[in-house]
């Protein structure tokens, strides 16, 4: 019947281009928005995409990746938890002439080995956030405590780089302790707790920069089960976006945020089929964008128009 043809076309469709992709995990609520958005794009698009949870462990990754070139997938995404490691993998998708493409973190690998890479400018975060520091203290002796994170990945790297890069001329300003909370809340508040502890239950604390909201909204809860006050007694400073970080300014609990889009898939797709359709090579680095967000900039609606879009 009509029918039946019809949806043999649709799913023939749907067939035409497979791509595998290797998440790390679901640690954050930005994560997890990635990865809905991504197998929306892929919906979208008519792409098959096969997904692979990598729980947090590069090995896993690697498995993933060595499995979708035995399947012959017809490109490769891939957000790398850590930078290093990756060159061995990377180089048999490139010998079996399957596309990949980095989604969010970076590599240490040669460029040659991958298509493009979809990303935020990392160090750009980091000094948005020391920058909107820097601006709200102006000279009043300030302790910073940062939760970084995941040791070894580009995003930790890079955001402490660039943090440390915009109070550098600040003398008033300083890293008091700096410690990985993985990107998650439980860690966050965990780590949070001991800085708590160590400064004089927080009392010599001035602000708390963390490398994501989720760690952010993990250390609030510490600051308020320490007694005191997230947003005023203590400064707090993370990015990401995610609708809980604004929840927190609503409450008066969180101060500034930078935002990355969980839409990494979108312009990956895009560089993919022009460069399978009319052998376009896309640009080595696409660069999202990095806004700061406060109070001021609607925190409500802010939360509003996220609620719902994958996280
Ligand atoms: O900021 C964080 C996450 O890799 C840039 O990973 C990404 C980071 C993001 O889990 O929330």
């Amino acid at each position: 019947s009509a029918s039946v043809i019809a949806l043999g076309c649709s799913s023939a469709m749907a067939a035409d281009l497979t791509v595998g992709f290797s998440q790390i995990g679901s640690e954050s609520g930005w994560r997890a928005a990635e990865t809905s958005v991504t197998k929306l794009e892929a919906e979208k698009r008519g792409i098959e995409l096969k997904f692979a949870d990598a729980q947090q462990k590069q090995e896993n990754q690697i498995k993933a990746i060595r499995g979708f070139i035995a399947q012959g997938v017809d490109a490769i995404l891939v957000a790398p938890v850590v930078a290093t490691g990756w060159e061995d993998v990377l180089t048999e998708a490139k010998e079996a002439e399957i596309p990949v493409i980095l989604l969010d973190r970076g590599v240490d690998a040669p460029q040659d080995l991958y298509l493009t890479s979809v990303a935020s400018d990392q160090v750009k975060e980091g000094r948005v956030a020391g920058e909107w520091l820097v601006n709200t203290v102006g000279d009043k002796p300030c302790k910073v405590v940062e939760l970084q994170g995941t040791v070894g990945s580009t995003p930790a790297i890079n955001r402490k780089k660039g943090f440390e890069e915009a109070i550098a001329g600040k003398s008033n300003i300083s890293i008091a302790r700096s410690q990985t909370g993985d990107f998650t809340r439980a860690k966050g508040k965990e780590v949070m707790e001991g800085f708590l502890k160590a400064e004089n239950g927080g009392k010599d604390i001035c602000a708390m920069y963390a490398h994501n909201d989720d760690m952010a909204v993990g250390a609030i809860q510490a600051i308020k089960d320490a007694g005191l006050k997230p947003g005023t007694d203590i400064l707090v400073v993370s990015i990401d976006a995610v609708p809980d970080i604004f929840a927190a300014m609503v409450a008066g609990e969180a101060n500034a945020t930078v935002e990355l889009t969980p839409n990494m898939a979108g312009p990956a797709f895009d560089a993919l089929d022009a460069f399978l359709k009319d052998g376009k090579e896309p640009e080595k680095f696409i660069i999202t964008e990095s806004k700061l967000y406060t109070p001021a900039d609607n925190p409500q609606g802010e939360y509003d128009n996220r609620k719902g879009l994958g996280y």
